[in-house]
């Protein structure tokens, strides 16, 4: 294989890397008691390919429902439900809003509720340029350098290979 093919095959392989994003639910806060989800959403942009990942202690759990549910605080019918770890990761696989909640007792009316819209996966060959509300910069500034840093580790990523083909 020349070199040039292993770049090209590379640069294919890596594409769809560019534009995925881990969101941390919460932040530091994580998935738990006090935490506005609805405050933590806003100015943030979700696409296809992206990543929510969870992390909470034993009281909690993460519930995926239809949004009748979402706003009842309705745990009792989930279409997927993840407990018992540390940590969930939920790869967002379709265009739409996704709906969660956390089951225990209380804790959905408490606030532990979180409706994530979706868009479509950005297109490599049409950058993004997403327009934030000017009062969440600072979210969108976070999402903009983890888009940032994918193309850091394709870069880091590409020698590697490189490196191991020659
Ligand atoms: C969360 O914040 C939103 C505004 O971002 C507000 O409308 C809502 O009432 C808050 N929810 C709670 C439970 O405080
Ligand atoms: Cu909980």
């Amino acid at each position: 294989m020349s070199t040039a093919t292993a770049a090209l095959l590379l640069l294919l392989a890596a594409v769809p890397a560019v534009f995925a994003v881990t969101f941390q639910v919460g932040d530091t806060a994580g998935w738990n008691n006090g935490v506005n989800y609805t405050t933590w959403v806003n100015g943030k942009i979700f696409r296809v390919g992206d990543t929510l990942e969870f992390k909470y202690g034993p009281s909690h759990s993460v519930s995926v429902v239809d949004k009748p549910d979402y706003d009842n605080c309705d745990g009792s019918r989930p279409t997927q439900s993840f407990s018992g770890g540390r940590e969930t990761k939920i790869r967002l696989r379709s265009v739409g809003t996704m709906h969660f909640l956390c089951p225990t007792p209380g804790h959905c009316l408490g606030g532990m509720k979180l409706a994530v819209p979706i868009l479509a996966a950005a297109s490599p060959m049409h950058s993004p340029s997403p327009s934030p509300s000017p009062g969440n910069a600072e979210n969108a500034r976070n999402t903009a350098s983890k888009r940032v840093m994918s193309y850091g580790n394709i870069v880091v990523t590409m020698v590697l290979m490189y490196g191991v083909m020659r």
